[in-house]
């Protein structure tokens, strides 16, 4: 079964003012639907980041892939490398990878559509009937702030500022979707503040799991004071430092694990980082490992070097929501609950009918061949109207907030 055609459609959709130690989450999120034509009409689907030259480099890999069998995600691995340039080029090996990533996903739903299986099938079969996602809690404004004229947006959340806050919505969160484990993003406040979100969410939760994640914000001393501050409250501590020093440091004295999805970011920094035992929890991101052929690979190197696997995301709709849902399925030794920002965007998912919810904090693993999900295209054109409308080409947490607070500054570590 040949390839006809890669549709690449860069969309927009809304996000709410989701507060990060680089700033503040856009207005408008940009994302990439992908439509993989095969001969006989079957259409694969794909989803990723959509900055524009991500999207360029999916344009030219899908000319390289035309009339290559979709099977042949091995050859198709290596056709997109060469298009991008390969070792020798001018890209970035993660962002070669991160256009097969998109590719292959796409690849499986055609393949799953052809053969009528789930691509959890594909992927050596699920081990169980639902995954299961943590309550992805932010600090957030109440709304975007007008700008440039224009009105300013809220939404149904409201303000995360504090303790109360944070567990206010944590508590809207559990109760809407039925989550069973928490994680904080953090590295916004001082820590002492941070922590106390985090003992008012022990308080509040006594059972959740809990996990903070501050993006590098902290030094290596300040990792240390959290940690031991929060010793026998969280299940792990996500980045708190940046670089596999930085982290073998704070390692060396945490009580509980290290996880990360900055310090370990591909195959080759697996070694370095376990040879410093820098963390002991690996997560995962199929947009940006290969796939979900190589995520699942990654879970067996986790699983032979004795570490922890889950995954992390960024904004998205349901179609990767789907692909990650496939590969957890499958991946045996997943020992922590994923992490998903769809709650903050399945608004305007461009996923038709709503097949996908959550359940006691769990995604059903969907049934259907391929993802098991459809597009829905009349959404689909009008987020890729209000991508051409916005005008943006990437992402800039720190450019937004900067307009809104000029003297920001994203330097980190900050405390
Ligand atoms: O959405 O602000 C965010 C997150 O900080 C995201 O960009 C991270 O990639 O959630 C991710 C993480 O775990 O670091
Ligand atoms: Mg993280």
């Amino acid at each position: 079964m040949r390839i006809l055609d890669l549709v690449v459609t860069p969309v927009a959709f809304r996000d709410p003012p989701l507060l990060n130690a680089s700033g503040v989450h856009e207005p408008l999120v940009l994302r990439c639907v992908l439509q993989l034509v095969v001969e006989g009409g079957v259409v694969g689907l794909g989803e990723c980041p959509g900055e524009r030259a991500h999207v360029e480099r999916l344009v030219a890999a899908g000319e390289r892939i035309r009339g290559m069998s979709v099977f042949a995600t091995g050859a198709i691995e290596r056709a997109v490398d060469e298009a991008l340039g390969g070792p020798g080029g001018p890209l970035r090996k993660i962002d070669r990878v991160a256009a097969f990533s998109a590719i292959e996903v796409a690849c499986l739903d055609a393949q799953g559509r052809l053969t009528g299986l789930p691509v959890s099938d594909l992927l050596g079969g699920a081990v169980r009937d639902a995954v299961p996602y943590s309550a992805y809690l932010f600090y957030k404004w109440a709304e975007h702030p007008a700008l440039d004229g224009g009105a300013a947006v809220g939404d149904e959340w409201g303000a995360a500022l504090d303790p109360a806050g944070v567990v206010d919505q944590a508590r809207r969160m559990i109760d809407r979707y039925g989550f069973r484990s928490i994680k904080l993003k953090g590295g916004v406040f001082p820590p002492d503040q941070e922590i106390a979100a985090i003992r008012a969410l022990r308080e509040a939760f006594p059972d959740h799991p809990l996990r903070i994640d501050p993006n590098c914000a902290w030094t290596v001393e300040t990792s240390r004071y959290v940690a031991d501050e929060l010793k026998g409250v969280l299940e792990y501590l996500e980045d708190p430092t940046a670089g596999v020093e930085g982290m073998a440091a704070v390692s060396a004295t945490a009580t509980m694990p290290l996880a990360t999805n900055m310090c370990v970011v591909s195959f080759e920094e697996v070694r370095p980082a376990v040879e410093r035992d820098a963390v002991q929890v690996v997560l995962s991101d199929h947009h940006y490992w290969g796939g979900l052929r190589r995520t699942r690979e990654l879970a067996a190197v986790c699983e032979t070097l004795g570490l922890g696997m889950s995954m992390h995301s960024n904004s998205h709709l349901g179609i990767s929501l789907a692909a990650m849902t496939h590969v957890a399925a499958a991946t045996p030794n997943l020992t922590y609950a994923c992490d998903t920002h769809y709650p903050w965007n399945a608004a305007d998912d461009v996923v038709a009918g709503g097949p996908l919810r959550f359940v006691d904090g769990a995604v059903p693993v969907p049934r259907g061949p391929g993802l098991g999900v459809e597009l829905d295209h009349a959404v689909l054109d009008r987020l890729h109207g209000a991508y051409i409308a916005s005008g943006r080409e990437r992402r800039d947490d720190t450019g937004y907030m900067r307009r809104i607070e000029p003297g920001y500054d994203p330097a980190l570590p900050r405390w």
